[in-house]
């Protein structure tokens, strides 16, 4: 799947990871050729332009982590903008509260559209659902056979009706669903080998009359750009809820799979993976992406690198402490990546040497949003030399942070006494200061 682009992609990457520095001309250049590469792969060119410009935006000015290299977060960049461009969530079938739930399948001759019914049935049947298939593709009795074929393999009860118009076979079958308590049907429509406003009329007379709860539009993800536009002159008409991508185990150049959702603002639901009617998966833009970009380690890369940074902070605070340079900047510092961590014991855990706090330390982590809101109504300077905080200065604290004086005093108090503790401050010792730390109600 996706061979050549990736290895395309693979050796852009090289290039950029080695490099040390992100400039704005090593960027661009690495983008020039990602934009070569993903036209070659038959890419929608706006889609293209778009992705350039976004990677390009988000590229410029950003902060790069301490561990990881500037080429190495253009990857993530890239990553994460692919998985933007195919969708960032998986949809799935929406049922009807009402049964049979109508699934009306529709694409051009040889899409993939009459295998795609059969692998939904079964996947559906092992989700404990209880499908009928519907032969509504009546124009080559062939068509009909391979239906009943295929059903007959999975063992799931299919409408048949030789010599029938395909919108009566259509709404007839779900009356029979109901009948025989079946809680999904999938109707198989006719394509042909082009749009062609005969077929076109067809699926959307079937579409009035029967109403699907779910019109999914089958496209052969070999035939790169032209199943883009394919699609969009399917969706004008039909307005389809959802994208199949089929035989993405050919060597598909991999334009439809990323373009698709860009053009027609539907998701891809499901994509098929060879001619067994097993080989159908949910989609997942983040493992297509991961997929495409030819680096299943991506993630995690990232993720460690932002493991690291985190433990870089750490450090840095771990050395105010011991010179006992801490302050309420730095504290309140703290209470940020604490409230963005999680917890506090989280936070521990990333100071070297503090990961063991012991079982029985917990901390009122709601309390720290009072100890944040005093230490906010500070100025720079009181937060820096708390000892000239008097007592006007503590009523106006008091004020501005919706606390009371004496929630100020008990802060400022355990403040000084912290900082004292500090002086004292070895590796052992630090987690008990914590623990011994009373967040005011
Ligand atoms: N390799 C592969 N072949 C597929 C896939 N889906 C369908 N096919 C094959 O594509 C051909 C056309 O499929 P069919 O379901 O008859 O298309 P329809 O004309 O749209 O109903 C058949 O030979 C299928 O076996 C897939 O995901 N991978
Ligand atoms: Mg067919």
């Amino acid at each position: 799947m996706f061979e050549e682009l990736s290895q395309k992609l693979e050796t852009v990457f090289k290039k950029i990871r080695g490099q040390g520095r992100i400039t704005e001309a090593n960027v661009g250049e690495s983008l020039r050729e990602v934009r070569r590469i993903l036209l070659d792969a038959d890419v929608n060119y706006k889609v293209v332009k778009q992705f350039i410009d976004d990677v390009q935006k988000r590229s410029v000015g950003q902060e790069v982590l301490t561990s990881i290299t500037p080429g190495q977060l253009i990857v993530k960049i890239i990553f994460d903008e692919l998985v933007k461009l195919m969708g960032t969530t998986q949809a799935e079938i929406k049922y009807s509260s009402l049964p049979p739930t109508v699934i009306m399948v529709a694409g051009l001759q040889g899409s993939g559209k009459t295998t795609f019914c059969a692998k939904l049935a079964n996947h559906l049947k092992g989700k404990g659902r209880y499908p009928m298939l519907v032969a509504a593709d009546v124009y080559r009795p062939a068509a009909i056979d391979q239906l009943e074929m295929l059903a007959k393999q999975i063992q799931i009860p299919v409408v048949a009706e030789r010599g029938r118009g395909a919108v009566d076979i259509a709404v007839d079958s779900i009356d029979r669903a109901r009948k025989a308590a079946r809680d999904v049907v999938i109707i198989d429509t006719a394509g042909r080998m082009h749009i062609d406003e005969e077929m076109m009329q067809e699926v959307a007379t079937i579409k009035t009359k029967v109403s699907p709860h779910e019109i999914l539009f089958v496209v052969d993800s070999m035939t790169g750009q032209d199943a883009v536009n394919t699609a969009k002159a399917f969706h004008d008409r039909l307005n389809f809820d959802g994208v199949v991508l089929t035989k993405l185990d050919g060597d598909t150049r991999g334009g439809a799979a990323i373009s698709i959702r860009a053009v027609v603002s539907k998701p891809i639901k499901f994509v098929g993976v060879g001619e067994k009617l097993d080989a159908l998966e949910v989609f997942h833009p983040d493992r297509m992406a991961t997929r495409i970009l030819g680096m299943g380690d991506i993630v995690t890369l990232v993720e460690k690198a932002q493991e690291r940074f985190d433990e870089h902070k750490a450090k840095k605070l771990e050395e105010k402490l011991r010179k006992s340079q801490f302050t309420f900047e730095d504290f309140l510092d703290q209470l940020h990546e604490i409230k963005k961590m999680g917890s506090i014991q989280q936070l521990m855990n990333m100071i070297p040497g503090m990961n063991k706090l012991p079982a029985n330390a917990s901390v009122d982590e709601k309390g720290l949003v009072r100890v944040e809101a005093i230490i906010q109504s500070m100025t720079k300077v009181e937060r820096q030399k708390p000892q000239i905080i008097n007592g006007e200065r503590r009523k106006r604290i008091a004020a501005g942070s919706g606390t009371s004086i004496q929630e100020v005093n008990k802060v400022l108090k355990q403040f000084s006494d912290m900082q004292r503790m500090m002086k004292t401050f070895s590796k052992g010792k630090l987690p008990r200061m914590f623990r011994g730390m009373q967040i005011p109600q």
